[in-house]
């Protein structure tokens, strides 16, 4: 028995001697400090404050999303033939909400990039090839009534006859401007390495007005974004258009085992153009579509699917240089928030609580279409109640 109490006290001195954090050094405050106090940190801890304040759990970029079916959709019972993606964000104009998207109406679904080589003027490879630019208006982000089509495919072989789709929307001056991609072939073939074109109007109903091609131009041969520029999304920051796109690098059809993504910027005084590259572009690494919203003093941006730092929710007070703000989970695919200082040239961005976004393949393999769907968050600063109780 005293054998046994003195082995138990020769292991507790030896627990005691090996263990690191029984020492005189300070331990970390209960509450998180404003500045990074000069004490012995882990690798954790000292990563804390590269996150923009409050570094508390609640961060004010976290959320979560909650689902919705929209309501005023036909999809020709899910038989692939229609499909509608990729929709721009939101505007409110006269008490109605307007959006316009990617719609495919085919005779039949689409038969998928590998195959893009049967492609044919009424065969569509993937879900975005032959589309046009529709418009819908909502009163409550909902229910929907499809207005028509917005911008359609121009005469062959002026830039986006055989597609255009993923278009955003900028309100500058009174006027609204739609960016969007303009396909020359079928995706699956050259044609996913297109730039973007730009139509104007004086209303959301239209008409729309043809303003330009190639506007924001490819990279010198050798540069990330030299034959694809993609998912236009314009902003007003610091007085000026801002335009972040995607280019996908290595896309189809030779290297998809090489394929990556990154994000540009773009800026002009001219919606219309010219457009300057920012000299430090690309400005972010991950993120399969385009989402970035004025927030506080800077811009906030949505990184979805593809690339390290996909699923998060990055900041910059410069609109250049972005930092991981928070790791989201379920995000919305396309994400189109409703942002209603996205255009006002804010210096003290609100955020959102709700918007749309995509779900591809809904149908099956051989069927295969996409819906579009609302999300609603609690991504706003202006906003107490969590989406979730
Ligand atoms: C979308 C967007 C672009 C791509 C394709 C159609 O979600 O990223 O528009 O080219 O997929």
């Amino acid at each position: 028995m005293k054998h046994g109490i003195r082995i138990l006290v020769i292991l507790l001195l030896a627990s005691f001697l090996a263990h690191p954090s029984i020492s005189n050094e300070p331990v970390f405050p209960h509450e998180m400090p404003t500045e990074k106090p000069g004490i012995p940190m882990s690798s954790a801890t000292e990563r804390m404050f590269q996150y923009p304040a409050p570094r508390v759990q609640d961060n004010e970029l976290f959320s979560q999303f909650k689902y919705t079916r929209l309501k005023g959709f036909d999809y020709s019972n899910g038989d692939g033939t229609i499909s509608r993606r990729d929709p721009s964000r939101p505007i409110r104009v006269n008490g109605k909400y307007h959006i316009w998207y990617t719609r495919r109406h085919t005779k039949v679904p689409p038969i998928g990039w590998d195959r893009a080589r049967e492609a044919t003027e009424v065969v569509p490879s993937t879900d975005w090839d032959l589309c046009d630019i529709w418009h819908a208006t909502s009163e409550d982000g909902v229910i929907w009534e499809e207005q028509g089509v917005a911008v359609s495919r121009p005469e062959k072989p002026s830039p986006g006859w055989r597609s255009v789709c993923t278009p955003d929307i900028l309100v500058w001056k009174g006027k609204y401007y739609l960016y969007y991609q303009a396909f020359d072939e079928p995706s699956g073939l050259r044609g996913d390495l297109c730039p973007v074109s730009v139509s104007y109007a004086d209303s959301p109903s239209g008409p729309w007005k043809h303003g330009g091609d190639a506007v924001i131009p490819f990279g010198k041969n050798g540069e990330w974004d030299q034959n694809a520029t993609h998912d236009p999304h314009p902003i007003v920051f610091r007085g000026k258009i801002y335009i972040y796109y995607k280019a996908a690098y290595n896309k189809w059809p030779e290297k998809r085992d090489k394929y990556a993504v990154a994000h540009g910027l773009v800026m002009a005084d001219d919606p219309l153009g010219p457009f300057e590259k920012h000299p430090l572009n690309p400005v972010l690494n991950s993120g399969h579509e385009t989402t970035y919203f004025p927030f506080k003093e800077g811009v906030a941006a949505l990184a979805v699917k593809d690339g390290n730092e996909r699923d998060t929710m990055q900041y910059s007070k410069d609109g250049v240089n972005f930092q991981i703000a928070s790791c989201l989970s379920l995000t919305p695919t396309a994400a189109a928030p409703y942002v209603p200082d996205a255009f006002t040239n804010t210096k003290d961005g609100r955020g959102f609580t709700w918007g749309l976004c995509h779900f591809v393949n809904a149908g099956t393999p051989r069927k295969s279409y996409s819906i579009m769907a609302r999300f609603d968050c609690d991504l706003s600063r202006d906003y107490d109640e969590p989406a979730f109780k």
